[in-house]
C-alpha cells in the first residue's frame, strides 16, 4: 500500500502519540495502523526563526516530522490570521475576527514554508491529506512546486454562508487555493452547501464539485470500554461520593468562546432559579481546559465565566452543596470517560461547532441499561447523527433550563429509546468509517 502522508498545523507529541492520544490522532489511528506513513507539522515549539528542514523521528511505521516555528511566524500565521482572522470567521462571529495584512502574508508565509520542506520528502504515490483552516494554502504551495500527488483537504470547523465567508479580507484566495485539491471534505452537508456556493462566486465550479461532506466520529467501542473500566477505579467512586446521590450534569470542551460557555451557565442558573425542585439534588461538572490561554478574547472570557461561577455558586449553594463545579485543567481520558458514564445529563451547547466530538462520546460513555440524557445545541454539526438527543438554541438560556428540567425529570423508558436513537450512529459513522470514506473518496473506489 502506498504512504499516507497527514499534514497539520500540529503533529502530537511524543507522549500524545500513543493510548493517550486525543484529537486527529484517535481519528486517524486506524489508517495510521494500516499503511506506512508521515505525519508533518509544525512541533509545537517556537524558535527564533521558523526551521527550514524538519526534525524526524519514527516511531513503528509512522515518521513524524516537524518544524519550529520562529517567534514572528507563530504571531502572524497561528495567533493572527489563523486564531484571530479565520477561527472566528468561520465560526460566523465576524464581529470578532480581526484583520492585519502582516499576518494574512505570515500566513501564506508559513504555508509556503510548509510546503517547502515537505515537498522534498515527498514520493511520486504518496497519497496527502492537508487538514485544516491553518492549512488552505499547503495544496497550491506544493502544487506550485511541482507535486502531483493526490492532494486531499478536511476542514474539521464550519464552513459560514458564502457572503459572511467572502467578508473576510483575501477569502477569494483562500477559495482558489482550495481549487488546489482533489477532494474537499467538510464536516456537514450545511458546510458543503457553503463552501460550494462560496467556490462558484469566484468561478471555481469544478472545485465545487469537489466538495464532499465526512462527518468525523470517534472510535465508540474502545470510548465504551473505558467507560465501563472506569467505573469501581479510586478516582471515579471518590468522585462518586463526593456526590452524595446527586444528579450530575457534565460539561466537557476547550475553553473557547465558540463552545457557549457564558450562556451555557446563565442556563443553568435559570434551572435553579425557576425549577426549583432540582436545588440540592443536581451538580453541574464543567471541565474546561484552558486553550489559546496567551490570547486577548480568551482571558477575557476566562474572567466572565469566572464571574459566573462565582454567582451561580453565591446565589445557591448551601453549606453542603456546591451547584457548580469548573476546573480548567484537562481531566485524564479514562477518568473523563467514567465521570461521562456516571452523569444523568452530557450538556453540549456551543454556539457553532464543526461537528463536536464530546457529544458522541458522552452517548458512547452510556450504560445501555440506564443512559443519561444529551442535551445538544443544534448549531453542532453532530446533529445530524444524535437524532435522539434534546435540542437547544445555545443562546436562549431559557431553552437550555427548560431542555435541563426535562433531562433530569425524564423517564427511564424514554431515556433509553432517545440513546437507542443515538448510539446507532455513533457506532456506525465512527472514525473508521470517517478515514476510509475520505481515504476511498480521494484515492479512487478501486485502492480502497
Ligand atoms: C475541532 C472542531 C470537531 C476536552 N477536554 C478534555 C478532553 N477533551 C477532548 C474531548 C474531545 C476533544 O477534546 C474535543 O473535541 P471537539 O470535537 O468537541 O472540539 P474541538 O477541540 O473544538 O475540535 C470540532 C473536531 O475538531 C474534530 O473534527 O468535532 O467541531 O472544533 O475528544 O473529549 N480530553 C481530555 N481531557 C480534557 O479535559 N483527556
Amino acid at each position: 500500500m502506498n504512504r499516507l502522508v497527514i499534514v497539520a498545523n500540529r503533529v502530537p507529541n511524543p507522549g500524545e502519540r500513543g493510548a493517550t492520544a486525543g484529537g486527529l490522532a484517535v481519528a486517524l489511528k486506524d489508517a495510521l495502523a494500516k499503511r506506512e506513513a508521515l505525519w508533518f507539522g509544525w512541533s509545537g515549539q517556537i524558535a527564533e526563526a521558523t526551521a527550514a528542514d524538519p526534525v524526524e523521528t519514527r516511531i513503528g511505521r509512522i515518521t513524524y516530522a516537524t518544524l519550529d516555528l520562529g517567534r514572528e511566524d507563530h504571531r502572524r500565521y497561528y495567533l493572527g490570521f489563523s486564531n484571530g482572522s479565520l477561527w472566528p470567521t468561520l465560526h460566523y462571529r465576524l464581529g470578532l475576527a480581526v484583520f492585519a495584512r502582516e499576518d494574512h502574508a505570515g500566513y501564506r508565509a508559513v504555508n509556503a514554508a510548509f510546503a517547502a520542506a515537505l515537498a522534498p520528502m515527498l514520493r511520486p504515490d504518496d497519497t496527502i491529506w492537508a487538514h485544516d483552516f491553518h492549512l488552505f494554502p499547503v495544496g497550491a504551495a506544493l502544487r506550485a512546486l511541482g507535486c502531483r500527488q493526490r492532494i486531499g483537504f478536511f476542514l474539521h470547523v464550519p464552513f459560514p454562508p458564502a457572503g459572511l465567508f467572502c467578508a473576510l479580507p483575501r477569502a477569494a484566495e483562500l477559495l482558489t487555493d482550495l481549487a488546489a485539491y482533489d477532494v474537499i471534505g467538510v464536516q456537514t452537508e450545511d458546510d458543503a452547501v457553503n463552501l460550494r456556493a462560496a467556490l462558484a462566486g469566484v468561478g471555481q465550479e469544478e472545485a465545487a464539485a469537489r466538495v464532499h461532506a465526512f462527518p468525523i466520529g470517534i472510535e465508540a467501542e474502545a470510548f465504551t470500554t473505558l467507560a465501563e473500566k472506569a467505573i469501581g477505579k479510586r478516582e471515579t467512586e471518590r468522585f462518586r461520593q463526593s456526590l452524595v446521590d446527586r444528579a450530575l450534569i457534565i460539561g466537557v470542551d476547550r475553553l473557547d468562546y465558540t463552545k457557549g460557555l457564558p450562556q451555557r451557565f446563565c442556563g443553568y442558573g435559570q434551572l435553579l432559579a425557576r425549577f426549583k425542585t432540582h436545588r440540592s439534588k443536581v451538580t453541574y461538572l464543567q471541565v474546561a481546559p484552558v486553550s489559546r490561554g496567551d490570547v486577548a478574547q480568551y482571558r477575557a472570557l476566562r474572567r466572565e465565566l469566572d464571574e459566573w461561577v462565582g454567582r451561580i455558586n453565591g446565589q445557591h449553594a448551601e453549606p453542603d452543596w456546591a451547584p457548580l463545579r469548573y476546573m480548567t485543567r484537562a481531566v485524564a481520558r479514562p477518568v473523563l470517560a467514567g465521570f461521562m458514564r456516571m452523569a444523568r445529563v452530557g450538556l453540549v451547547t456551543p454556539l457553532r461547532d464543526g461537528m463536536n466530538l464530546v457529544a458522541k462520546e458522552y452517548v458512547a460513555a452510556q450504560d445501555p441499561e440506564d443512559p443519561g440524557v444529551l442535551v445538544l445545541s443544534r448549531f453542532a454539526g453532530a446533529v445530524a447523527q444524535l437524532p435522539g438527543a434534546l435540542l437547544v438554541n445555545p443562546l436562549d438560556p431559557d431553552e437550555i433550563a427548560e431542555a435541563l428540567d426535562q433531562a433530569l425529570t425524564m423517564k427511564p423508558a424514554e431515556r433509553k429509546a432517545r440513546w437507542e436513537e443515538c448510539i446507532v450512529s455513533v457506532r456506525r459513522d465512527g472514525a473508521r468509517a470517517w478515514c476510509r470514506e475520505f481515504l476511498s473518496r480521494l484515492e479512487g473506489a478501486n485502492d480502497a
